[in-house]
């Protein structure tokens, strides 16, 4: 499986053992129509399986990361369309990937735009983006999983406060309460976040795939079971020769050279 040459809704770009894939509607604002979703998921696909892919950044334009759903789509939508074919399904394919991914964001999150940034691993904001859910004020309320990811990372109050007011939040108040990871200024934003992406890239694949695994089984498990995963998934990285290379990078006072295996 390969990437597609063209995609309407997206552009991909890889730099080194990174890609960067680009939510590309601009006259909505990169609202998730279920074309653009079919593309991101398509390149998601393949860079989960290419072995030169160690980090995945998603991100938008200055204007927009996502502005939600795309309400012209889903308007006209029944009950009983949405029994039948869940549209938001597909949406989970990212929060799925076991790959590291990054959302870099930048303009308006908002609705599933936000959703979207909360399933990645690492969120990081422009000092110019809003946050926000503003779903209460088309009628209905976040159900790509807002209503839960949201209270996890800024507690029951902010995100009370936000999915019933429909209000937005700006980066500084995200990062302050756990939403946001960094904040990276205006200037070469998207440059910056690359810079971070390649250094996660550097690191042992499998290693990284694992600390992944770990953190969001604690979101879960019990302590105690979560206590236990993690031993069991620390004990398989001494079966890596990235092990070896890592502590004798260390002991020879040199950079490690992962082979991700
Ligand atoms: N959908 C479709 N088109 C959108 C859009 C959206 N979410 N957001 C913006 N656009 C379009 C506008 O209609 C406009 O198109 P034209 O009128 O030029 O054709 C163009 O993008 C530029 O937008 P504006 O003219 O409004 O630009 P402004 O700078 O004035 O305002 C804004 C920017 C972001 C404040 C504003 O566009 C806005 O409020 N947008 C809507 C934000 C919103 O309400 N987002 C939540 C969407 S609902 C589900 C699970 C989850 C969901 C659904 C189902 N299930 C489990 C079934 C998720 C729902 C949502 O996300």
């Amino acid at each position: 499986m390969v990437f597609k040459d063209n995609y309407t809704n997206i552009k991909i770009k890889i730099i080194e053992r990174v890609i960067l894939i680009t939510l590309n509607r601009p006259s909505a604002l990169n609202a998730l129509s279920s074309g653009l979703i079919d593309d991101l998921n398509h390149a998601l696909k393949v860079a989960e399986k290419n072995s030169n892919i160690s980090v995945i950044v998603i991100t938008g334009s200055s204007k927009a990361f996502a502005a939600g759903a795309d309400i012209k789509e889903m308007i006209a939508k029944s009950f009983s369309d949405l029994i039948d074919n869940d549209f938001i399904k597909p949406w989970e394919k990212l929060s799925l990937c076991k790959k590291p991914t990054i959302a870099a964001v930048d303009g308006y999150a908002l609705g599933g735009g936000c959703e979207l940034a909360m399933m990645c691993d690492l969120l990081i904001a422009n000092e110019n983006t809003k946050f926000g859910q503003p779903e209460i004020n088309l009628g209905v309320f976040p159900a790509a999983g807002g209503t839960q990811r949201l209270p996890r990372a800024v507690g029951k109050a902010k995100a009370m406060d936000m999915v019933l007011s429909g209000r937005m939040m700006g980066a500084e108040e995200a990062e302050k309460l756990g939403l946001v990871s960094r904040i990276i200024s205006s200037d070469n934003f998207i440059e910056n976040v690359i810079e971070i992406a390649k250094e996660i890239s550097e690191k042992s694949l499998p290693s990284l795939i694992m600390a992944k695994d770990a953190i969001n089984s604690s979101y879960e498990t019990s302590l105690s079971q979560g206590i236990i995963y993690e031993r069991r998934l620390f004990r398989s990285a001494f079966s890596l020769e990235d092990q070896k290379e890592g502590m004798s990078a260390f002991i020879e006072k040199r950079k490690a050279k992962f082979k991700n295996s």
